[in-house]
């Protein structure tokens, strides 16, 4: 028997709230009530993103059954044309899914429709240009990125814009009933977990939620999800880490982190705890638009 908890929801969260009662804690957390002021709540759209940009080239990722990822590279033009066909009748084949697309690096001119950001959530080292930190996730309905924890050991704040999502997390403790496949993918489908495969799954505790447009979804580093979407949908996230969430990705490094990730663990450890500021760390972190998580 799985036993479900439930995700808090909080309306108009303070800074202070928010570090006290689920950062410090390593508690998931739904805010609303923020973000409803952004333009891109009128303006973003999949016919949006292909005026202002039809040529861009993007990469959209298959995942198959047990987690090989297949890379397509695409223009939005192309790409939103196999949503679209998609959506009419669900009878094609699912389109390949945008996921983990820096779009703020790749069209600078969408930042202002996300403003104010919530910088007040952050580690000031963030605040200077922290789109760099934004991944972006644009897919048809039923898209489903597998269970997974963020490559890094980041805290992730998660905006839904357009259409809405169903997620299922587990937090990090429960990542040993879940069987881990490489360093950050997991083989169970929370969807319909095979316990016979799977029997361990039986003693996690799956919070599954609906992330609506305007929402503000907060999960602590380490959290598993596994996220399906219900709509035609375009969220982003912002991966960031604290002093101590950035030692102990450090310390990760012994239990499996690949290298590449170490690298990177590195420079924002030594952007936040030893003050450099984020000019200096970025000239190194150049490739993070490139890199594949
Ligand atoms: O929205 C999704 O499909 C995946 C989101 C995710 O994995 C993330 O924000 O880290
Ligand atoms: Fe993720």
């Amino acid at each position: 028997m799985i036993t479900s908890s439930e995700i808090e929801r909080r309306y108009k969260l303070s800074r202070n709230e928010f570090q006290s009662d689920y950062v410090e804690k390593g508690k998931p957390v739904i805010i609303s009530g923020v973000i409803q002021s952004w333009d891109s709540f009128d303006k973003w759209s999949l016919e949006y993103f292909q005026q202002i940009s039809p040529y861009l080239n993007i990469y959209a990722k298959k995942f198959s059954a047990h987690q090989g990822i297949e890379l397509h590279s695409l223009t939005i033009g192309k790409y939103i044309k196999l949503i679209e066909t998609y959506e009419e009748d669900k009878k094609n084949d699912l389109p390949p899914y945008c996921h983990d697309l820096p779009l703020f690096s790749l069209i600078p001119s969408i930042i202002k429709d996300v403003e104010p950001f919530t910088l007040d959530y952050l580690p000031k080292w963030y605040w200077y240009k922290w789109w760099r930190y934004c991944q972006f996730f644009i897919g048809a309905s039923n898209s489903i990125t597998p269970l997974h924890f963020d490559c890094l050991l980041t805290n992730n704040i998660f905006f839904q814009i357009v259409g809405r999502k169903q997620f299922t997390i587990l937090l990090a403790d429960d990542a040993k009933y879940c069987y881990r496949q490489g360093w950050r993918w997991f083989f169970v489908d929370p969807e319909k977990p095979d316990l016979n495969k799977y029997p361990e799954y039986k003693n996690a505790r799956p919070m599954k939620f609906v992330v609506n447009p305007g929402d503000i979804l907060y999960m602590p580093p380490g959290t598993l999800h596994h996220v399906r979407s219900l709509d035609t949908s375009i969220s982003f996230n912002i991966d960031w880490h604290t002093k101590k969430s950035s030692l102990n990705a450090l310390a990760a490094s012994v239990r499996g982190m690949p290298a590449k990730n170490l690298y990177y663990n590195l420079l924002l450890a030594m952007g936040l705890i030893l003050k450099i500021p984020p000019q200096i760390i970025f000239t190194f972190y150049k490739n993070y638009v490139n890199y594949v998580s």
